[in-house]
């Protein structure tokens, strides 16, 4: 089986696959695209026209969720439980962890203070909810226990960029449940290595590029 992964450098939905991969072990072609400028062929294998997608053979996938879980099921160890009640669940936080992935990337972006502001309250509502779960069920070490589990792939590139702000988006201090298990995650190895090479100068960059609110007031010009 071929597996081609296609990518925009920086975006987090792509790593949560490059982590899974990784994690499994399983070889994979990456195609990088600048998705401001989409190669001719991208719209013929992207119904939605995002990343990432992944080719397998001759067949295409898109959405991170259901390309983790193609991967998930065909490749080594679980990522994801078997009692179908648990893996609801577990499907559930993932999604959120989109949610949480857009607010951010809301907040980041909007040209606006009020715009920013807005997002950033999405953002701080997601993560409370996240709190009091993981308060009742505390990560040990990771969200489903001993191994890595989809949620953490999924959450992990939002904490990494989290973290590389240089200013936080996230008070921190009312979610220490969440903190601990961010902390963790994004000192496993995978998680570590799937940034992209040159992340901490590519990631500025790109806020400063998209020139909202927030790189005009927390960016050094
Ligand atoms: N729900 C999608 C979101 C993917 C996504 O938004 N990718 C961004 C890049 S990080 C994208 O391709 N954006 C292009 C666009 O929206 O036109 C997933 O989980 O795969």
């Amino acid at each position: 089986m071929q597996l081609e992964l296609i990518s925009f450098k920086l975006c987090p939905f792509v790593q949560r696959s490059v982590i899974t991969l990784r994690h499994k072990g399983v070889p994979f072609d990456t195609t990088f695209i600048q998705l401001d400028d989409p190669p001719p062929w991208f719209a013929g294998v992207s119904p939605l026209g995002k990343v990432p997608v992944l080719k397998v053979d001759e067949t295409v996938l898109f959405e991170s969720a259901v390309i983790n879980e193609f991967l998930d099921e065909s490749f080594g160890e679980r990522m994801l439980a078997d009692d179908p009640l648990e893996r609801a669940q577990q499907r559930g936080w993932i999604e959120m962890g989109s949610a949480a992935l857009f607010a951010m990337f809301g907040t980041i972006s909007a040209p606006e203070e009020a715009g920013s502001t807005a997002k950033r309250n999405e953002l701080a509502t997601l993560l409370g909810h996240l709190e009091r779960q993981l308060a009742k069920a505390p990560p040990a070490p990771f969200f489903s226990g001993e191994a890595l589990s989809l949620v953490d792939t999924s959450f992990a590139p939002l904490f990494q960029r989290l973290f590389a702000l240089p200013t936080s988006i996230v008070d921190w201090d009312a979610l220490p449940t969440v903190r601990a298990w961010a902390e963790r995650l994004v000192d496993v190895p995978v998680v570590r290595d799937s940034l992209p090479d040159g992340f901490d100068e590519l990631f500025p960059m790109m806020l400063r590029k998209m020139n909202g609110w927030y790189a005009r007031e927390h960016l050094a010009a």
